[in-house]
């Protein structure tokens, strides 16, 4: 069990990456506790799976842009297990549009959601591992698009390199409190962010004949890496590293 008696708390937790990491942490013996916005049902079914593996789940529904929401579920989790060990800043969204009549509100609410949360929720939980003194390990959930554009990303993919620079700078900064800070870089992994843009059978045939083992990625594909930075035992001398998981697609250009 690479992460017995660890608490864990993971943003976006209700579904997709963050809902798989969950359980994939909770398999390794960790408690969990999940930030959400508004899917009570996705929560629930995640809740009742880490359920049963024999670890609790907390969750507690926030919107990250609100700058209150991080110290708060910093503090729940603290109040219900009593530390925290593990953060996973996974909170995310891309509603694919065209650059040049983009509306400023889906380009101010994307940055607010993916770059700005991220930089609440890690503030919160570096500040509370410092307070415990113990360490801990901060791991981000950028993405391929941190490297390569996106026609109908361009809200989007900033706010990817945002959060892989946030952790290679956070890397730096809590170095000293023995925190380590890394990002994973997902590549095209099939979940609600993109099921509308992959619904496109010409576009998904496209990404898929990219990708070097054959096949878009799915959430689980996500499990072992973040375990993988979550556990001292594995990863205690990383921190502000990446970790691409994409089956090739990065490296594939012809
Ligand atoms: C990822 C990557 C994928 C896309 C999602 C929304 O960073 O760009 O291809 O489907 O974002």
């Amino acid at each position: 069990m690479l992460l017995e008696g660890k608490t864990v708390l993971i943003t976006g937790g209700s579904q997709g990456i963050g809902g798989a990491a969950a359980l994939a942490c909770a398999r390794q013996g960790a408690d969990v506790a999940i930030n959400y916005v508004g899917e009570e049902a996705h929560a629930a079914e995640v809740a009742e799976a880490v359920a049963r593996t024999g670890r609790r789940c907390l969750r507690v529904p926030g919107d990250v842009a609100d700058p209150l929401q991080a110290p708060k579920f910093v503090q729940d989790a603290v109040s219900a297990f009593g530390k925290i060990d593990v953060f996973v800043s996974n909170a995310g969204i891309c509603p694919f549009h065209a650059f040049l009549d983009m509306p400023a509100d889906m380009f101010e609410r994307t940055q607010r959601v993916n770059l700005h949360g991220a930089f609440y929720m890690v503030q919160a939980a570096a500040n509370q591992m410092v307070r415990q003194g113990g360490g801990g390990s901060i791991i981000a959930i950028s993405s391929i698009s941190a490297l390569v554009g996106g026609e109908y990303q361009t809200h989007y993919t900033p706010t990817k390199a945002g959060v892989l620079s946030l952790m290679q700078s956070t890397a730096v900064a809590l170095g000293r409190h023995r925190i380590r800070c890394n990002a994973i870089l997902p590549g095209t992994i099939e979940t609600a962010i993109n099921r509308d843009d992959l619904a496109d059978p010409a576009k998904r045939a496209a990404m898929q004949r990219r990708i070097p083992l054959g096949r878009l990625g799915c959430p689980d594909d996500l499990g072992g890496p973040v375990v993988f930075f979550a556990a001292d035992s594995l990863s205690g001398y990383c921190t502000g590293s990446a970790l691409l998981v994409d089956g090739g697609l990065f490296v594939n250009l012809q």
